[in-house]
């Protein structure tokens, strides 16, 4: 049997088959020409559904709570897409597993879909394959996304960009003990979550945070919830919590921002790429390389080899190869 092709796995995905949905993430995670394709075939339709991000310090809870809060989650949404982001794969292939079997057990059948990423080590790649999932289940109707991501460097923040807003999840200790990027953190988190609060810790913790967040302006007052996620203590309260941070974003026109700032970016993205593989060629033909030798030499003056440059570029499709 051969293998459909893209096109054909992204009609059939849409038209709600799952197991060609996961087909079609591992090849956009594999394939960059594929990811592009992809995006182009979705570039025209409106992006709908909401993001929610989850971020922390590992071993906070994160999958713990995301599997705890789906129930909520999906009685209000209806249907439940996960997106678990693992920067280190494939070194963390163990824990994913782990966060897949634990995520799983929630009876919730068909309304969950969950899938895990790896950034495959490529600055950016981590981002960029992201928000092309995003874009994907979006597309294919899943009206909720979960993105759980480590808060441990810009690269894995910037992930959480894609968001329509970030729940931080920490844990009791995390003043004295969590130094690395904890301004980062703070800045991402539209509602704060002391996971693990059966620990000591909780009141100093959440004294440190309120600390640190007084010293931003979030366009809305910033919520700091307890819970146990192994327990299912306090999570009913956060999805409450979120729920109301939803509704009141929409209403201040918060969500649709993010949302065309999610597809803007991932235009500009398409962009720059096509832009940099069309200068590769002018860089890399015995064309270009004469060019440029001509302008060195004096014979073509710099003006005249960045139009030349750009004509090439504009036309490089057109040229006979
Ligand atoms: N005591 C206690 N343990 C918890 C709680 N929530 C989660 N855990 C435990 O903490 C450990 C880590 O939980 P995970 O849900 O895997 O944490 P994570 O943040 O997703 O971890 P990474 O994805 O590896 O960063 C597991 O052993 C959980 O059982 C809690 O509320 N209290
Ligand atoms: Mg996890």
């Amino acid at each position: 049997m051969s293998e459909p092709t893209t096109q054909a796995l992204l009609t059939s995905a849409m038209a709600g088959n799952r197991s060609h949905l996961a087909r079609l993430l591992s090849q956009i995670e594999r394939n960059s020409k594929v990811e592009t394709q992809v995006r182009l075939a979705l570039a025209g339709i409106p992006a709908t559904s909401v993001v929610i991000g989850l971020t922390g310090p590992p071993g906070a809870g994160k999958s713990t709570l995301i599997s705890a809060l789906l129930t909520h989650a999906t009685a209000s949404f209806n249907k439940t897409a996960v997106l678990a982001v693992d920067p280190s794969s494939p070194f963390s292939r163990g824990a994913l597993l782990g966060d897949r079997v634990r995520m799983q057990s929630h009876g919730l059948g068909d309304r969950v879909f969950i899938r895990s990423m790896a950034s495959r080590g490529e600055t950016g790649g981590l981002a960029r394959t992201t928000a092309t999932a995003i874009q994907v289940l979006d597309a294919c109707d899943w009206p909720l996304i979960v993105l759980e991501t480590l808060g441990i460097g810009q690269v894995e923040l910037d992930v959480m960009d894609l968001a329509s807003m970030v729940a931080v999840v920490l844990n009791p200790g995390w003043g004295d003990t969590f130094q690395a990027n904890k301004a980062g953190l703070t800045e991402a988190g539209d509602v704060f979550v002391i996971n693990k609060a059966d620990k000591d810790g909780v009141e100093q913790t959440r004294a440190d945070l309120q600390d640190s967040l007084s010293l931003l302006k979030p366009p809305l007052p910033i919520n700091i919830f307890e819970t146990v996620a192994v327990k299912h203590q306090g999570v009913e309260a956060l999805w409450r919590g979120i729920e109301a941070y939803l509704k009141e974003a929409q209403k201040l026109g918060l969500l649709e921002q993010k949302r065309l700032s999610r597809r803007r970016r991932l235009l500009m993205r398409i962009l720059q790429r096509d832009f940099d593989v069309r200068m590769h060629a002018y860089l890399t033909s015995e064309y270009g390389d004469n060019q440029i030798l001509g302008a060195l030499a004096g014979s073509l003056s710099i003006e005249a080899l960045r139009a030349d440059l750009f004509e090439y570029i504009a036309n490089v499709d057109k040229r006979p190869r």
